[in-house]
């Protein structure tokens, strides 16, 4: 499959696939470079995508945004209700803790998890691409947030799976847009690598990251984040200050009229885009509610003052990453700038401050992530070759594993600590009689979001066996935190020392200066000696099984099932659209052909015939077959074709005989 990466944007989505030529972005079906991240549902189909954000304002109830926030969201979390002030659906939480949300489809109530309404997206991007691309996508490299904790990253990996992804690889945003940046700049030093810092503000939250690169290398040294600090924010803050001034000026409220608020929402960001290129723009809406038009301005100093609290924490990421790092801002060599956020005039300006230094744009603002994903799932396909590049990533928490106690000094083990790179592998050894539990669990669950689990993960070792002559199975785990950052248990097996003999290498005998030996004389030959060495070496391979925050396979597969049935509806009914109006096209052409270019070749009896049944057909349109099947629409039109098309191979005959007339003619 042609290698696929997606930059999952809570606004917007850029995709982006790895060809021999390069990395290019693909364009969805209405040309654009990025795609909303919307699923709306509908009476009949769901509108996921571009059509999902031209329902939005008539669909506000059922149309889902900020996917990504809520994707592997604990519904426990009191971070839900943070996200249900930017829903307009119902969001709640289902037994098993999963967040959902309530809408309605095909008429009836239905609770979809996030997890299944981020599949539902990706699957839309999947058939994008193929479309576009005419070719078979199956891996992805999915960019996630470097905050998504455990369970989120699983709930990332199982959303690929139930759209028919293999995720390959789950990668940081960031770390995916200084990967691009390490492969595809050409003048990086072969050694001393240069410092960098990544600052990405996009739509709902602010990570800045720190990487050493050098030529076909790269290694994340330090990263920090502002969860809640976006776009959204800013656009909330405008709405609410015109809120409150139509309050005043025009007495309605936009606040109890779930419509008109997103509305102001929708000219509150197109305002703020302006903003960002002038100092003062206008805000016009016709019949906002209670049939008033509302109109005002807002200057780019008055933005500014709205969201003061917010200016106030910019340079939080940055410190962050750098303490990390370990490093100052004088170290840092150039600052790049992605994000659609960071074209805020204001945020620029204070970056530029933190760092006393001026920012470089190298890298696409909007698609380096999509591309530098792209890059990666190349990297992990056998069919295309790439540029050899080596990158690591930074752990944001330490991780411990532990055990029922045994011989052992102890039961647990921090064995990932934070700060530390990944991909990594370790190995933990145990003195075992019995088959084991390991247990994973974040070190400080303090630090992690309200309602994380603190286990990430079970495992349970099964097939001990006491070797012979041992008191105990020597059990080594091989312990790893694997490329998009999950912990696993890659292998575990016993170890048995077992007795080799070893070949004794004798010392050549040194020659003492000034003796020879006399040639003929007999060598004295020595038998070769050996000892005895002692050497670990695995008898015997462990079953591993692991109990973590990732979809039992049978529930994956049935949700995959179910996705597969939903975009199969949504594809008979937009093809019973196209049959309905082609149907309706050719009862126009037919009837305007037949009073014109075919009217000599219909006799009164076929004209009449024809002309009732178009008008027959036209009026069934719009009353009975106005929302009929797309078997009955084909049908209806087979019907007027057979007699349309007899006329039509008249008159095309007689085209045919004209043009050979005139070829005669012309050659006599
Ligand atoms: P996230 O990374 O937080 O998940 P995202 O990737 O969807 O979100 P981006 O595509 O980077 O976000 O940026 C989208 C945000 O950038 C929106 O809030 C949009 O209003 C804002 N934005 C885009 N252009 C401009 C501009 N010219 N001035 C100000 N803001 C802008
Ligand atoms: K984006
Ligand atoms: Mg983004």
């Amino acid at each position: 499959s042609t290698p696929f990466g997606i930059d999952l944007g809570n606004n917007n989505s850029v995709i982006a696939v790895a060809r021999n030529r390069g990395i290019d972005v693909v364009v969805n079906e209405v040309s654009n470079r990025a795609t909303p991240t919307i699923v709306g549902f509908g009476m009949k189909a769901r509108a996921i995508g571009e059509t999902g954000a031209t329902q939005q304002t008539s669909n506000l109830k059922n149309t889902v945004t900020g996917l990504k926030r809520l994707l592997g969201l604990n519904g426990k979390s009191p971070e839900l209700s943070v996200e249900q002030k930017y829903s307009t659906v119902e969001l709640s939480s289902d037994e098993q803790n999963n967040t959902i949300a309530n809408v309605r489809y095909q008429g009836e109530k239905h609770s979809f998890t996030s997890i299944q309404l981020a599949a539902m997206y990706l699957n839309k991007l999947k058939l994008t691409t193929e479309k576009e691309t005419k070719s078979n996508i199956k891996d992805v490299c999915l960019a996630v947030p470097v905050w998504y904790t455990e369970s989120q990253r699983r709930a990332a990996a199982d959303s690929c799976k139930i759209a028919g992804l293999n995720p390959v690889r789950i990668v940081n945003e960031v770390t995916a847009a200084a990967v691009g940046y390490g492969v595809f700049k050409t003048d990086l030093p072969e050694d001393e690598p240069k410092k960098i810092a990544f600052i990405d503000i996009g739509h709902s939250s602010y990570t800045c990251t720190v990487a050493a690169i050098k030529k076909g290398e790269m290694k994340v040294l330090g990263t920090g984040y502002d969860k809640h600090f976006g776009g959204r924010d800013f656009d909330r803050a405008i709405t609410e200050y015109f809120a409150d001034e139509f309050k005043e000026k025009f007495k309605i409220d936009i606040r109890t009229n779930p419509k008109a608020y997103s509305r102001v929402l929708t000219a509150s960001e197109k305002l703020k885009k302006v903003l960002s290129a002038n100092t003062a723009a206008p805000i016009n809406i016709e019949s906002v509610m209670n049939d008033v038009d509302v109109s005002s301005q807002l200057t780019r100093e008055e933005l500014e003052n709205l969201v003061k609290p917010l200016l106030e924490r910019v340079a939080n990421p940055v410190t962050d990453a750098l303490k990390m790092a370990g490093l100052s801002t004088s170290d840092i060599d150039s600052i790049e700038l992605i994000g659609g956020t960071t074209r805020i005039p204001c945020l620029k300006n204070t970056i530029t401050e933190i760092f006393g230094k001026q920012f470089s744009t190298t890298l696409n603002q909007d698609e380096s992530i999509a591309k530098g994903a792209a890059f990666i799932c190349a990297m992990h396909s056998p069919t295309l070759r790439v540029k050899p590049f080596k990158f690591e990533d930074i752990n944001l928490h330490s991780v411990t594993y532990s055990w029922e106690k045994g011989t052992e000094e102890t039961d647990h083990l921090e064995v990932f600590t934070k700060g530390s790179n990944y991909p990594s592998t370790k190995i933990i050894t145990l003195y075992r009689s019995n088959d084991f539990e390991i247990v994973a669990k974040y070190s400080n669950v303090e630090e992690l979001p309200a309602e994380t689990n603190e286990v990430i993960g079970k495992w349970s070792i099964t097939g001990v066996e006491i070797p012979e002559n041992d008191d105990a199975a020597t059990c080594k785990i091989k312990v790893r935190q694997d490329p998009s950052g999950l912990y696993t248990i890659e292998e575990a097996y016993i170890v048995s020392e077992q007795e080799f003999k070893e070949l004794v290498e004798q010392p050549e005998e040194e020659k003492k200066e000034g003796e020879e030996t006399e040639e003929g004389e007999e060598a004295e030959v020595k038998e070769p000696e050996y000892k005895i060495v002692k050497k670990l070496v695995k008898t015997k391979d462990l079953n591993v099984e692991y109990f973590g925050q990732t979809l039992p396979a049978k529930v994956l597969n049935d949700l995959f099932e179910k996705e597969f049935k939903m975009v199969a509806a949504d594809k008979l009914v937009a093809e019973t659209e196209e049959k309905k109006n082609a149907l309706e096209e050719y009862i126009y052409t037919l009837r305007g052909k037949l009073e014109d270019e075919y009217k000599d070749f219909a006799n009164d009896e076929e004209k009449e015939k024809l002309s009732k049944m178009l008008m027959d057909t036209e009026e069934w349109l719009y009353d009975d077959g106005y929302d009929s099947t797309k078997g009955k629409y084909v049908a209806k039109y087979e019907e007027l074709a057979a007699l349309g098309n007899l006329i039509k191979g008249r008159y095309n005959s007689k085209q045919a005989e004209l043009k050979q007339q005139k070829g005669a003619k012309k050659e006599a």
